[in-house]
């Protein structure tokens, strides 16, 4: 929950901004990174926007974390060859921007043994 209005990802989910989005179900959207780090960069958000981080997100609704996961490992498959990383900047020291809990999915010709 942030205190200066809906974030971004709000907006997206109540349709006021657009987005490329490739997956939208009961509890969590998929779209399009703007501003992609990777040939395949999905962001996985809830739709709910009672947690900022995903240490929030694992203490208040385990399960739907873990539907995030699946989410986020199924769309690699569809859109990849099955193989990604999945990221949480978690805290505006690790790059964190949006405060609405949200997982990069990194995905296809990723360079073997970096992390970024
Ligand atoms: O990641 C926030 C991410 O959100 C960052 O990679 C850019 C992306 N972003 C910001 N605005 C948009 C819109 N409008 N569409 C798609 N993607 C967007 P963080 O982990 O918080 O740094």
């Amino acid at each position: 929950m942030t205190t200066d209005g809906p974030s971004i990802f709000t907006r997206i989910i109540g349709g006021e901004i657009p987005a490329d989005v490739v997956l939208d179900t009961e509890r969590l959207i998929a779209f399009r990174d703007i501003a992609p780090q990777a040939p395949v960069h999905l962001l996985v958000v809830p739709k709910t926007d009672a947690y900022a981080t995903v240490a929030e997100l694992a203490a208040g609704d385990p399960a739907l974390l873990a539907e995030l996961v699946a989410t986020a490992s199924a769309l690699a498959a569809e859109h990849a060859d099955g193989d990604y990383r999945l990221v949480f900047n978690s805290g505006p020291a690790a790059g964190q921007t949006v405060f609405h809990v949200h997982a990069h999915v990194l995905a296809g010709g990723l360079e073997e043994g970096t992390l970024a």
